[in-house]
């Protein structure tokens, strides 16, 4: 076989990032010589969902899509017109997937099955397709959350197929759609980010191996529950409160998450008389960005446990979040010294 070709001439005139998400994928699926591109192809179609879906959460008002359909998603929360669209979008972009057995997404109560393992479907992808949604009509930060894993055609339901625990997530990642729209992404070795450059209409890599402060005197939690909190949650915002910490606090997940891997810092969602268990969704929430955040070098924990670890039953299961910097979460649990300092 003759010598590989040398790569072009550098004349220091191309000074473009040239390492697409699309590019960073095939770079990754390199690494795996029995790799089929199928999975490459899964992250492929987020990307192409992501975009769409950009467009549209930058012109919901020109485009008269902003606000609620005034019915109630499965959750019953108010379903916000672009959260159909956003569901819909990523639903007909990741079906047409062939390696895709099941779709499952916070908009809808039961998961799509497309294509059982006989059938060629190796895995199963859940997702919020727009969390944060109910911050549209004040032009706040949203995103995309999303989770890929494993299909075992040896189970039969859907269920159960996808109730997997976190440390089995194939890969996971979030779109934030902010001041600029930021796809993070990780498939188990490091936490990488892309940014949208729309004259190209590609994700552009910008950091690869992304590293969370191991400390920041930053907390993020909706202190307007403070009272329904666990004691330990409680006797925690006390210290703060006299060690110096700032708040921050967006109230879009994707934000705040984002906000806590680039500067560190520790982001909550206790447990509180609305919701005993948390309000966020272990399987497609929590578990993709405990994954990203400790793939960061961060910590997760549902207050006694890591969340990671979690034997999820549900498809839309709540939990408790604390995640963030190592050293916030352990000055967090440092207030827990019995069960009952964190549930309820
Ligand atoms: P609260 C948005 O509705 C969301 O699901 C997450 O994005 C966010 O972290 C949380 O709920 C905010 O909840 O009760 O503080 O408004």
């Amino acid at each position: 076989m003759s010598k590989a070709a040398s790569p072009a001439p550098r004349s220091g005139l191309v000074t473009d990032n040239l390492m697409s998400l699309q590019s960073f994928i095939l770079e990754e699926e390199a690494r795996y010589p029995g790799a089929t591109g199928e999975f490459s192809w899964i992250i492929s179609a987020i990307s192409l969902a992501a975009k769409i879906i950009a467009y549209k959460v930058r012109h919901v008002r020109l485009q008269s899509i902003v606000g609620s359909l005034g019915e109630l998603n499965p959750q019953g929360e108010v379903q916000i017109k672009m959260d159909v669209i956003a569901n819909e979008v990523i639903m007909r972009v990741l079906g047409a997937r062939p390696s895709i057995a099941v779709l499952g997404s916070e908009e809808d109560e039961e998961p799509a099955i497309l294509r059982r393992g006989s059938e060629g479907g190796k895995y199963c992808v859940l997702f919020d397709p727009l969390d944060g949604s109910s911050n549209l009509d004040t032009a706040v930060g949203v995103g995309t959350i999303f989770t890929v894993l494993r299909n075992d055609p040896s189970i039969p339901g859907a269920i159960e197929t996808v109730c997997q625990r976190g440390v089995d997530q194939v890969a996971a990642g979030y779109v934030l759609y902010g001041s600029s729209t930021v796809f993070v992404l990780t498939t188990g070795h490091g936490v990488h980010m892309f940014e949208l450059d729309a004259s190209v209409g590609s994700f552009m890599l910008v950091k690869r191996n992304l590293r969370m402060p191991r400390a920041n005197k930053v907390y993020s939690i909706n202190e307007a529950y403070r009272d329904g909190f666990p004691a330990g949650y409680r006797r925690y915002l006390d210290w703060t409160h006299s060690n110096g910490y700032s708040a921050r606090y967006i109230g879009s997940m994707v934000a705040d998450v984002h906000r806590t891997l680039i500067n560190g810092g520790v982001f909550l969602y206790p447990p509180t008389r609305k919701h005993a268990a948390g309000k966020l969704r272990l399987l497609y929430e929590a578990n993709p960005m405990s994954l990203l955040v400790e793939q960061a070098g961060g910590a997760s924990t549902n207050g006694t446990e890591r969340t990671l670890e979690v034997k999820p039953t549900e498809l839309h299961q709540r939990t408790p979040v604390v995640l963030g910097s190592v050293d916030e979460v352990k000055h967090v649990q440092a207030q827990f010294t019995t069960r009952a300092d964190a549930w309820p």
